[in-house]
């Protein structure tokens, strides 16, 4: 009964990274994007330095629980005037989707005008290429789609929800990664564990039931936000059509390295392995202060997402 709602296993040796695994001076390791290259597990940490901005470094495993960060950072906030400005605070919360032989990675890139949502590639994890700043600023929590959907790149992001706004996730899309539009909200938050703002976590991943997502929900309480994790369905040749979500959340701060920390009570994944026998790994910042992983059946996830309406508007 408790799997039905809550289908995800803890590792049992979380959390999987700390600072003190971090080969240079740095505050904190969290959020980290997630993907399998040549066999390797990558992930893409954000690392906090010592004046509180954000950069991304990789890290490298053979097995998916013992990872090794690199010497020194992979991608540091860029010094093109293009960019300069808007990375100017960092860039944070990567994500990683494949789409075809190139890895395409969402991030937030954050300056004195707020976040807003870059773009890059690499096909290797040595050469980083920027593609563009794909949308204005007060959006972040960006996803890509791994392949196109009629025709288009499709991203799902989170407009309006940095400054205290009611954050819901959107749906976007494009013919060139560069210009984006048909705009769409698919998910609003509603009174319950999400009511404050709603964000994407991971990229969606193809199932026979539908693209599934993980999206993170944030309720305020007396003594701050409390960060949980939902699933979302949406159909396959038409993603803004929501087809379920779950209306409990599936996984949520428990543990120490959960509850305690930079900021306390948060899980925030930003990336899923999904393996051969249809097990996932969920790669999550805790705390905003270390990584964890926590395991499940892609089935049983599935199950958690129970039918909705359209889309709202
Ligand atoms: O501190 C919790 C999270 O807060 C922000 O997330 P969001 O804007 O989606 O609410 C981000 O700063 C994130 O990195 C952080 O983990």
């Amino acid at each position: 009964m408790l799997k039905d709602l809550h289908p995800f296993e803890r590792y049992p040796h979380n959390p999987i990274l700390e600072t003190d695994d971090v080969p240079y001076l740095c505050n904190t390791v969290f959020n980290a994007a997630a993907c399998k290259c040549e066999g390797r597990y990558l992930l893409l940490l954000r690392i906090e330095d010592l004046r509180g901005r954000s950069h991304l470094t990789l890290a490298v495993s053979e097995d998916g629980y013992h990872f090794k960060i690199e010497d020194s950072p992979w991608v540091t906030p860029s010094q093109d005037p293009h960019y300069e400005i808007y990375e100017r605070y960092g860039i944070e919360d990567p994500r990683i989707t494949r789409i075809d032989d190139v890895y395409y990675i969402t991030y937030t890139a954050y300056g004195p005008f707020g976040p807003r949502v870059g773009i890059g590639r690499t096909k290797d994890f040595k050469e980083f290429e920027r593609i563009c700043l794909a949308t204005e600023v007060d959006n972040k929590d960006a996803v890509l789609f791994p392949e196109k959907i009629n025709g288009n790149y499709v991203m799902l992001d989170r407009p309006s929800g940095a400054g205290g706004g009611q954050g819901s996730i959107w749906i976007t899309y494009s013919p060139d990664l560069i210009h984006w539009g048909h705009a769409k909200a698919i998910l609003t938050p509603e009174p319950g564990w999400g009511h404050s703002k709603l964000g994407i976590s991971t990229p969606p991943v193809k199932t026979e039931k539908g693209w599934l997502a993980l999206y993170h929900g944030v309720r305020e309480t007396g003594s701050g936000k409390l960060y949980r994790i939902g699933a979302l369905l949406m159909d396959l040749d038409r993603p803004e059509k929501v087809l379920g979500y779950s209306p409990h959340f599936i996984f949520g701060p428990r543990e120490p390295y959960e509850r305690t920390g930079d900021v306390p009570n948060v899980v925030f994944p930003c990336g899923l392995v999904l393996e051969k026998d249809h097990r996932v790994k969920m790669y999550y910042g805790a705390a905003d202060t270390c990584i964890a992983l926590a395991e499940a059946s892609l089935e049983d996830i599935l199950k958690c997402c129970v039918s909705s309406h359209e889309a709202p508007g």
